[in-house]
């Protein structure tokens, strides 16, 4: 069973900017078709996380073919967070790559849109939030290098989302092959200026802290661990230890997923439920959020221009795509629709109840209006008889 993450151990102040909004944390994975990212958030399901609808648990898993959102629970004493893990089809293998990334960040792109759209309405209480906090891509394990798919796709991810590399498969590589790929991807990385998500080390100028000291380690251990190597699993098998643990066999042994000397799928983890979600959600808020909608309201201004659609870095001028194209974020939509067309019909009922009401008050105010003429016009007939009596 999985170890408590120890959601409840943020310190307190972190633990509020999570919770603020109902706590939702947004991840995505993606990358080339068969690199194990259906496999991975179903380890990540049934190591970690209570699925809140029914997986079909089906051994078979096939190729995804759209984008697909698995909804969670994450729940540790008296500590609650809602995570979407956002699963997408992976790149195909044909020589016609061109653009395959076009469909995640559109995806993403569209989720900064949306919500740049509910806070200009009036009612901004309530907001459906799929801002991606964490975008994982998933490297082939070839042991050789990035793909120019990988680099020109990791460019626009890092530009958009806190970009986490991942190098799945990592059983079928031997310890030497890793450290090498993995510098070898560093290397690359740098040379494109492409930003991976990277804790904050600052933080361990009190060496006297021993609290302040162990986030130190943790974040150095990250930093030097990144590109993550991973396993994926939907198997269990009894270990050495006799102990069921979630694994891949080989005739030589397995390879167990949440053993840290076997892969970093624990390390990953920990960084993106535990120690850096609060700064996750923040970044993208902060740095993300807030980049689109700068560029998204000074390119407006500059409408039917159109040289920037070529630059990686930059997001989408505006989003020409129609939301509902996706079935798997219709939901998301209807719901959002349903909200205001709500508000709207209450407001409209407001209204007419208000007209009613004066309608009402003016019927009442003509009879009433009526009533006093015909009383003048008795007196009246009084005041003639009256006169008449008196000549
Ligand atoms: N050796 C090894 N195989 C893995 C691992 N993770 C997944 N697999 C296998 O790789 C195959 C493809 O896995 P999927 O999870 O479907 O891959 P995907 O990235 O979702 O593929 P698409 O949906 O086509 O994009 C399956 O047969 C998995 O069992 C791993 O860590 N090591
Ligand atoms: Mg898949």
């Amino acid at each position: 069973m999985a170890e408590v993450i120890g959601l409840s151990n943020l310190p307190t102040q972190r633990a509020r900017i999570v919770t603020q909004d109902g706590g939702v944390f947004n991840m995505m994975v993606c990358g080339e078709s068969g690199l194990g990212k259906t496999t991975f958030v179903n380890t990540l399901f049934s190591t970690t996380l209570k699925s809140t609808e029914d997986h079909p648990r089906d051994n078979a898993i096939r190729k995804t073919v759209r984008i697909n959102i698995s909804r969670a629970i994450l729940e540790e004493s008296d500590f609650s967070l809602r995570v979407n893990v956002i699963d997408t089809p992976g790149f195909g293998d044909n020589i016609n790559n061109d653009k395959a990334w076009q469909t995640v960040v559109d995806f993403i792109d569209d989720q900064h849109d949306s919500y740049m759209r509910q806070e200009q309405q009036p009612f901004r209480d309530t907001k459906f939030d799929l801002r991606i906090h964490a975008v994982l891509y998933f490297i082939r394990p070839t042991g050789h290098g990035l793909k120019p798919i990988d680099i020109e796709t990791m460019k626009r991810l890092s530009s958009r989302a806190n970009l986490i590399p991942i190098i799945s498969k990592s059983d079928t590589l031997t310890q030497n092959e890793i450290t090498e790929f993995k510098n070898r991807i560093r290397q690359v990385l740098e040379y494109h200026q492409i930003r991976i998500f990277t804790p904050p080390l600052e933080e361990a100028a009190d060496q006297s802290n021993k609290q302040d000291m162990i986030s130190f380690e943790h974040a150095r251990s990250i930093i030097e661990a990144m590109p993550f190597h991973i396993v994926g699993s939907d198997k269990q098998y009894q270990n050495a230890a006799g102990q069921m643990v979630t694994a891949r066999k080989y005739p030589w042994g397995l390879v167990e997923v949440e053993n840290e000397a076997h892969c970093n799928f624990v390390l990953l983890r920990t960084l993106l439920l535990r120690t850096y979600l609060a700064d996750l959600i923040e970044t993208t808020n902060e740095i993300h959020y807030e980049t689109y909608r700068r560029l998204r309201l000074e390119v407006g201004l500059k409408e039917g221009e159109d040289q920037r659609d070529d630059d990686p870095f930059i997001p989408a001028r505006a989003p020409a795509r129609k939301l509902s194209h996706n079935p798997a974020y219709k939901q998301e939509e209807n719901a959002l629709k349903k909200y205001f067309t709500d508000q709207v019909k209450a407001e409209e009922q407001r209204f007419r109840q208000w007209e009613q009401n004066i309608v009402t008050e003016r019927s009442k105010l003509n009879s009433d209006l009526e009533e006093i003429q015909q009383k003048v016009k008795k007196m009246e007939d009084q005041v003639k008889n009256l006169q008449l009596k008196m000549r």
